[in-house]
């Protein structure tokens, strides 16, 4: 009777556990975890010396860490353009947008957020936007729309571009948060617009110096980029970000407990102006861009804390990145060059933000879903524009794209095997193919990421090809050596660019 007993309850558990694999397999609860301007280096499991990120390097610890998974651009905009559409940002000519500018995606259109309502899930984007709001002129005083509801978000908080861009408010579904009717916002990105003063008036009333192109409208003790007036009690406080946030998205996560969602968690750290709450105020060796790094591991750990508390952890997968790799001084003196040490945000890699070089797109990168993924590390080449692809094969709603493509099993860690053939973007597009890098001369000017940013941009007038198995660093051009490799390049570029590409340049340059 009692190995009966015994047999019966090994069958009826190992049913349970199948019917419960099966429904997590198909629908996970999925949370993008983005940050802003994260460098490879700049996480403890990825080479950090001046800050500690012990929620991160856990994730790492119980998930794969990518060493070769690449954001799409080195740029944010085209970036978040591309992960959320699955469409390589040139189609559209992606660029990094103003605060005023009008939503970039065509309403309606397959993206991320809509292929997660097609399989049932309730969806969210809590966070940094940047992908414009509107169809040409934003009454910020209405409803604001088109914006993520139309491409298939059902509950949005947004910071509507930057945090160094007007306006400074938060913007919950179509409504500016807290705004006072008898105190309309007006922003315009031509020129000074209501009584507020700029950096450049009155510089002594700032928080940290900025560069001209900062100084604009001073709101909460920081000049931006853009004029805002009114709005007063809408304002935001940047030392609030991470709690405002992370509020925001335990209220989401707490209500469709026990539906399937999908959370694009946009960060504003690490993006300037870093401006860490008091409590992480001292946190890292690095004044404050170490601190928001500590303060953006932080709000991971928080997250990954609320799903255990939910008891929903395991049936959730958390994909850990970032938007494109990292810069130091982008525009406010915040000692970040000054307080660096022997702190490498790039890594082993060369370049950063804004650059062709490695650094601009090969970003911390983990997958971690306990329970599911098995821990481990892979070198597989990965880049954000397939997640479309591969997340809805997860969730079982596949799509066929040509510019998206399933590579799920590698995003789980289930294969090595990534891309092929991958598309870097920035100024000027770069392109990996295994170990090789190309990148193809170009006249553009590159004096402002050179010099002001002083970042390698990688734009030069000569095709450069690099081995990055032997030169990780893409030290020594080797093109004039392998010249069927750079053939070879060249062409798979143009494949995937296209004569409409081809066209449309010659067209620019008339
Ligand atoms: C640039 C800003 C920079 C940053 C960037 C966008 C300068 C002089 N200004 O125009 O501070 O806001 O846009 O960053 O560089 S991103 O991460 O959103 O792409
Ligand atoms: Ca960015």
């Amino acid at each position: 009777m009692q190995r009966i007993t015994l047999c019966l309850t090994i069958f009826v558990a190992l049913l349970v556990s199948r019917c419960s694999d099966n429904s997590e397999q198909i629908k996970p609860n999925v949370i993008i975890i983005y940050v802003d301007d994260l460098g490879y280096g700049d996480v403890g499991c990825y080479g950090a010396t001046g800050v500690k990120t012990p929620n991160i390097d856990a994730l790492a610890a119980g998930g794969v860490k990518f060493s070769d998974a690449h954001s799409p651009s080195s740029t944010c905009t085209p970036s978040r353009y591309s992960l959320l559409t699955g469409t390589f940002a040139f189609r559209n000519k992606a660029v990094v947008l103003k605060g005023d500018a009008s939503l970039i995606i065509e309403p309606g259109s397959q993206t991320l957020p809509s292929l997660f309502s097609k399989a049932g899930y309730t969806t969210a984007v809590i966070g940094k936007w940047h992908l414009g709001l509107g169809d040409g002129c934003i009454n910020w005083n209405d409803s604001i729309k088109p914006g993520p509801r139309e491409i298939g978000f059902d509950y949005s908080f947004l910071i509507p571009a930057t945090g160094d861009r007007v306006p400074t408010v938060y913007i919950e579904d179509y409504h500016v948060v807290g705004l006072d009717p008898e105190d309309p916002i007006e922003v315009s990105y031509i020129s000074k617009i209501g009584d507020r003063p700029t950096g450049l008036s009155y510089p002594e009333l700032l928080k940290q110096p900025a560069d001209r192109q900062h100084s604009n409208t001073i709101t909460n003790g920081i000049s931006r980029i853009g004029f805002m007036a009114g709005g007063k009690t809408a304002l935001w406080k940047d030392e609030d970000f991470p709690f405002v946030l992370t509020e925001k998205a335990k209220i989401f996560i707490e209500k469709n407990k026990k539906n399937p969602f999908f959370l694009y968690f946009s960060f504003h750290d690490i993006h300037v102006p870093r401006i860490p709450n008091e409590q992480f105020v001292g946190s890292s060796t690095m004044g404050p861009r170490g601190d928001v790094i500590a303060q953006m591991d932080w709000c991971t750990g928080e997250i990954v804390k609320y799903l255990e508390m939910l008891n929903i952890h395991q049936k959730t997968l958390i994909i850990f990145s970032s938007d494109n790799g990292p810069v130091l001084n982008d525009g406010y003196s915040d000692n970040c060059v000054e307080m660096l040490g022997d702190h490498k945000p790039s890594g082993p890699f060369r370049g950063g933000k804004y650059s062709s070089f490695e650094a601009g797109t090969r970003v911390p990168t983990i997958s971690y879903w306990p329970g599911k993924i098995i821990p481990g590390e892979s070198d597989a080449l990965l880049t954000q524009v397939d997640l479309l692809a591969s997340l809805s094969s997860l969730i079982n709603v596949p799509v066929e794209h040509s510019d998206s493509k399933d590579h799920l099993d590698a995003w789980l860690g289930l294969s090595e095997t990534g891309r092929d053939i991958m598309l870097e973007e920035s100024y000027v597009l770069g392109l990996r193919k295994g170990e090789w890098k190309y990148i193809p001369g170009s006249d553009k000017d590159n004096d402002w990421i050179e010099n002001t940013k002083k970042i390698e941009s990688g734009i030069s007038p000569e095709d450069k090809l690099y081995n990055l198995r032997t030169d990780p660093d893409e030290s020594v051009n080797v093109a004039e050596k392998y010249p069927e490799m750079l053939i070879e390049m060249k062409a798979a570029l143009e494949t995937i660019l296209g004569a409409e590409y081809e066209d449309n340049r010659k067209a620019e340059a008339k």
